[in-house]
């Protein structure tokens, strides 16, 4: 029997081999870590010509391309925020490539555009990457960046006569900006130059970040080192000006957990300005726990702390009498809920927010007691937007659900009674979205531990097994997955008959950093059987059947998807994997990779080594033994410009699993490469390529599955 698909030539390199604590190891397309390399880009561009038609061939992709397009074009608003005397908000009309930054000066006057990023190229492949105004509201910061890299260039504006300054920062990435309170410059990060170029095409690694002030007017080589470690390369301090404006509080973080050094300087003291390095004052000099800024009040700080608290909770630290016995506990730690984010407001008040069984609680507490207030009165789903300043009156807040695009409500913390107000309502047409429910589950992983997971789907439907379902997963990096509205999702529901699943497996912060430790380093193993768990509830559940579901992630998702599809070739009909981490052997020598060896540990250790190798999406790729067993479809996605996770895992991993999978010929379905330019990690990406992307991915799905279009 002939082979189903006619994959591209790749060499193999039998020298290419590296020896791990005795083991030797083959990596036979280790040329595909040269990005610039005339092989690497004749290989990206045969995968591509395979993979392009393919796509475009299934009809499926333009109805789909044409409906995505007509359900996306909604406006889309963030919450209005306060600088100075104006206020602020991101508004995109539906379809605009990048979302617009406007101002006014009352709620009650018209918007004016501030900053359209979508006049900073043709593309749309220009996006903002953070920004920061100055105390008053007079100066604007902001950062750029480019085909979806993670380098950013920063840029100023007079926000009066919105003139552009000439300043420009260059070299910055994972950066602060911070103002002093002076309105004279900003605290931010950068890294030394390098060799060759820093587009975010290369693959160098990211090490020796220092901070910098940059002073208004000057040139970015005046700019002071405030702060740098070289002997701890690793590590990256962020500068945040305290909420009075008399201090500079520096977190150090050395990877992704959530652990940080805090130490501070009193700027009080600097007279002569902000020149070099500041006398930092180092309150936490360990990476035993997270210590988050919140506010202080003369020398209390309020931290949110995980300190002897996996849920957080809140502390007070006198740091004129910093000993950790005399901290005080502001509010303790939930034993269940997880406190994810709060802020200062109205001088007296706390807005937190907390994670109850994946599902956002808003309260309001006092500053000085920390007691409870009042709970803000919320629909299941997750709080996506939220602003309010210690020194605001009023506060918004933005909520969604899968089936609700948004509401954004505004509350005068000034009122007797409180009654939040709805701002703003976005209202879906040409959906009928009451047709549609979600429903919550609790099952049972490997180890019996209940996994919740969200399930969408239409009202009404027979639990026949005859469904296909979208099931998504991330599972690391104490990141919770949330309710979100997702309009690609709710198409393949309702024009492809799908069910649409959301499974909150270890790994994430759904239930605190016990949760995090239960899926990472040597409970990796944790996080992969909760996804394939996930799958068989789908099917004893009746909601699907396994050559109907398709598993899909991205990132440390990418991995989760591609360990999955390794493990369980049985379990799956289809699998994409966007930027994932595929040589885990390897991730740690390119860019940030370093970072992440919190939760994956490194091959340097030979512990580490051993859970690393049984794992490794590279590393456990075989033809499966049982009859009649064949991969999944797989669809890898990447781009030229992710310098997060660089395309080269997702190369290697394609060009093996073509070589050892698909020359079998029991292997029928596709083992399938895109690799698109212009575009990076998916931060910032333009909304047309977003349509492209999501098109392919539903395409590909009903393609592979044989999925008719419902109209
Ligand atoms: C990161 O790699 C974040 C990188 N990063 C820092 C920042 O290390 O963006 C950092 C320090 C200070 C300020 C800003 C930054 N992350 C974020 C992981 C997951 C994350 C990531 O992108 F933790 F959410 N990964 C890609 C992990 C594996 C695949």
């Amino acid at each position: 029997m002939q082979q189903t698909y006619q994959y591209p030539e790749a060499t193999r390199d039998d020298n290419a081999v590296d020896d791990y604590h005795g083991n030797e190891i083959c990596d036979p397309y280790r040329w595909l870590e040269d990005p610039d390399s005339e092989q690497t880009k004749a290989f990206v561009e045969a995968q591509n010509k395979l993979t392009v038609p393919f796509l475009e061939q299934c009809p499926v992709r333009v109805t789909f391309k044409e409906r995505m397009t007509e359900l996306f074009d909604y406006p889309k608003y963030s919450c209005h925020f306060k600088k100075g005397n104006r206020y602020f908000h991101f508004y995109n009309s539906g379809l605009q490539n990048q979302r617009v930054l406007y101002v006014q000066d009352s709620l009650e006057e018209e918007p004016r555009v501030f900053l359209d990023p979508n006049k900073l190229s043709e593309d749309g492949t220009v996006a903002l990457q953070g920004y920061a105004f100055s105390e008053d509201g007079e100066y604007f910061a902001y950062g750029l960046s480019a085909s979806g890299s993670d380098w950013v260039i920063i840029k100023f504006m007079e926000v009066r006569s919105q003139d552009a300054l000439p300043d420009v920062l260059e070299r910055v990435k994972f950066s602060c900006m911070s103002w002093t309170h002076d309105g004279k410059g900003i605290f931010y990060n950068c890294y030394p130059k390098q060799d060759g170029k820093s587009d975010g095409t290369e693959t160098s690694t990211n090490l020796h970040q220092k901070l910098y002030y940059h002073v208004l007017g000057t040139d970015q080589s005046r700019d002071a080192l405030c702060a740098e470690f070289p002997d701890e390369p690793k590590w990256m301090g962020g500068a945040e000006v305290s909420e009075d404006g008399r201090y500079v509080l520096l977190s150090i973080r050395q990877g992704c957990d959530p652990v940080n050094r805090l130490w501070y300087c009193d700027l009080q003291k600097e007279t002569n300005g902000i020149t070099g390095i500041l006398p930092w004052v180092k309150l936490i000099d360990n990476f035993d726990a997270e210590y988050e800024y919140i506010t202080n009040e003369e020398t209390i700080f309020t931290f949110k702390t995980n300190r002897h608290a996996p849920n957080y909770k809140l502390i007070n630290i006198d740091i004129h009498n910093p000993d950790e016995s005399k901290w005080k506990e502001l509010v303790p730690e939930h034993d269940k809920d997880v406190l994810e984010w709060l802020s200062c407001v109205n001088s007296n008040l706390l807005v937190l927010c907390y994670l109850h069984d994946v599902k956002n609680v808003l309260q309001l507490h006092d500053l000085a007691t920390g007691s409870h207030r009042m709970t803000f009165p919320l629909d299941v789903g997750s709080i996506v937007g939220y602003s309010g300043q210690k020194k605001d009156s009023e506060i918004f807040y933005q909520f969604t659900s899968f089936l609700s695009p948004g509401i954004i409500y505004h509350c005068d913390l000034t009122r007797e009674v409180l009654e939040p107000r709805v701002f703003r309502e976005v209202t879906v047409k040409g959906f009928e979205l009451s047709d549609y429910q979600t429903v919550q589950v609790f099952y049972p992983s490997r180890d019996g531990t209940k996994i919740p997971m969200f399930i969408v789907h239409k009202k009404g439907i027979k639990l026949d097994n005859s469904h296909p379902a979208f099931l998504y997963g991330y599972g690391g990096f104490n990141i919770s997955i949330t309710a979100s509205y997702s309009v690609s999702r709710l198409i393949f529901v309702r024009h492809l008959g799908g069910i649409l699943a959301i499974a909150n497996i270890r790994g994430g912060g759904e239930y605190g950093e016990t949760w995090h430790k239960a899926g990472s380093l040597g409970n990796k193993q944790n996080s992969f059987n909760d996804f394939q768990c996930a799958a068989e509830y789908l099917i004893k559940g009746g909601y699907s059947s396994a050559p109907k579901i398709t598993i899909n992630g991205g990132s440390n998702g990418g991995l989760l998807v591609a360990a999955c599809a390794n493990q369980r070739p049985d379990l799956f009909g289809c699998a994409i994997a966007q930027v994932g981490v595929m040589d885990m052997l390897k991730f740690h020598k390119f860019t940030i990779g370093h970072a992440w060896t919190t939760d994956y540990g490194c091959s340097d250790s030979k512990d580490h080594f051993k859970w690393l190798y049984k794992y490794s999406p590279l590393h456990n790729i075989k033809v499966p033994e049982e009859d009649g067993i064949q991969y999944p479809a797989i669809l890898l996605l990447t781009a030229d410009h992710d310098d997060r996770v660089v395309p080269l895992h997702s190369l290697k991993f394609i060009a093996t699993l073509q070589h050892v999978v698909g020359r079998s010929n029991k292997q029928i379905k596709p083992l399938l490469i895109h690799v698109d330019t212009k575009t990076g990690h998916g931060a910032g990406k333009p909304t047309a390529k977003v349509i492209e992307e999501v098109s392919d991915m539903f395409a590909f799905i009903a393609r592979c599955l044989n999925l008719d279009w419902i109209p």
